[in-house]
């Protein structure tokens, strides 16, 4: 098996074996596949099995694999050279794309990922506000930046703690960690910081606990505090940047938030990430103002076609709707499937990403989701690993439905879960 041995070699040479730790499908038991190549809605793994991917590397490939207008951009431009180190022409036609469609954003910054942007939209919320610190949801990732690496201290709206070592107490202690969609516990932690806290940083709709919405007007309630106590609020829309519509989720919900972050898509599978927002708040950014921030690679020119291209599909064609009744499509024969068997189960979904928890609880925050029953999760995966269909390896992760998803490949995709879930 090619791909025992990739992953022998893998786990001598790099830790765990993997570029990321849940490439390492710890939490779903068994050994990790290894892609070779994507076409469209497919994948193919070393040992040329193929599957029908909805893990679309953790969101980027909203236009499917290989996208023959994004390669035959970037071959194009490959011939011009692939870094300069100075600005390019590139940059500009991406970051005028994100000034069109991103309502809140007058000026953008772009870095290589989706850490890089909301480390530095904390920073800069810090240094705009002069105030130290940062309120954050439990289970809502923004990369693995220290003050955002933080998990939930004892009791509600308190210090925070280190979420790994390595994260000295001194800066955990500086993230107050609340429960998601909990407006008391927010209200409560601007009685006691109120006029300390630089920020709110947030998932308009979580993906990293799973798919969990926003519920009863809590972004317009996070939107409203922050306004009156001079924090600012920052979106983390990584994933739900030009997933859920042209705007993202502050399109979607008429939410203008003071910064966004944005990745994954906006890079159309090439490392980029970026923050922006409104001149005012952009303009305190080095080397226009004090706030420091730099990249050898920000803004490479290859990253730049390739998330320009993909912008300009999304701007042009907006596939929303479609991308909407192929994932509800998804979802129906999915729940028709779990109920027939008699499988307790919830699904979330947000347009077209979605994710399928094994209980019978609504699943509106961390406690809640971490409720679900993850063994049966693990086996879930496997079995619809082992009849060709690939979801993320791990239960708090959100499924992604692409353009190049046709409705014959989500027909198979059906048959192939039903057939995976009469295994269980
Ligand atoms: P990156 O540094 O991985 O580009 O972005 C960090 C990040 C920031 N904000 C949100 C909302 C994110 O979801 C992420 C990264 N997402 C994870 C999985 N949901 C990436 C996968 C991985 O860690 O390997």
């Amino acid at each position: 098996m090619k791909t025992q041995k990739i992953v022998r070699e893998a786990q001598s040479l790099m830790p765990g074996g993997v570029s990321s730790p849940v490439r390492a499908f710890k939490a779903v038991g068994g050994d990790p596949i290894v892609l070779v190549k994507g076409k469209g809605p497919r994948v193919w793994d070393a040992d040329g099995n193929e599957y029908i991917d909805f893990l679309a590397s953790w969101g980027p490939l909203i236009l499917g694999h290989a996208h023959p207008k994004v390669v035959k951009a970037l071959e194009r431009e490959l011939k011009q050279g692939l870094s300069f180190g100075l600005t390019n022409p590139h940059e500009i036609t991406l970051a005028r794309l994100v000034v069109e469609m991103i309502p809140s954003v007058e000026k953008v910054r772009f870095v290589n990922s989706g850490t890089e942007a909301t480390m530095s939209a904390v920073r800069l919320a810090r240094g705009y506000t002069k105030r130290k610190y940062v309120l954050k949801f439990e289970g809502c990732y923004h990369g693995h930046y220290d003050s955002l690496l933080v998990s939930a201290g004892s009791g509600v709206a308190t210090f925070g703690i280190p979420g790994t070592p390595g994260i000295p107490e001194e800066i955990a202690k500086l993230t107050i960690v609340v429960p998601y969609n909990d407006k008391e516990a927010v209200r409560e932690a601007f009685d006691r910081f109120g006029d300390e806290i630089a920020c709110v940083i947030v998932e308009p709709v979580a993906g990293n606990m799973g798919v969990v919405p926003p519920e009863g007007g809590f972004l317009k309630f996070l939107r409203e505090i922050t306004e009156d106590l001079g924090s600012l609020l920052i979106f983390d829309e990584v994933i739900t940047g030009f997933r859920l519509s042209k705007g993202g989720a502050q399109e979607v919900f008429n939410i203008e938030p003071d910064i966004t972050c944005l990745g994954k898509i906006l890079g159309g599978g090439m490392p980029v990430g970026a923050y922006g927002g409104r001149k005012e708040i952009m303009s305190q950014v080095a080397p226009e103002g004090p706030v420091y921030q730099a990249g050898t690679l920000a803004g490479n020119p290859l990253a730049m076609v390739a998330g320009a291209e993909t912008l300009k599909e999304l701007r042009d064609k907006d596939p929303y709707a479609d991308l909407d009744k192929k994932a509800s499509f998804l979802e129906e024969s999915l729940r028709d499937i779990l109920k027939e068997k008699g499988i307790p189960h919830t699904i979330n979904r947000v347009g077209s990403m979605m994710t399928v928890f094994f209980t019978e609880e609504k699943v509106k925050d961390f406690q809640s989701a971490k409720r679900s029953d993850t063994k049966l999760f693990a086996k879930f995966f496997n079995s619809l690993l082992s009849e060709g269909v690939l979801i993320p390896p791990s239960q708090f992760e959100a499924w992604f439905v692409s353009t190049a998803h046709e409705e014959r490949d989500l027909q198979e995709a059906v048959e192939k879960i039903e057939k995976a879930v009469r295994g269980l």
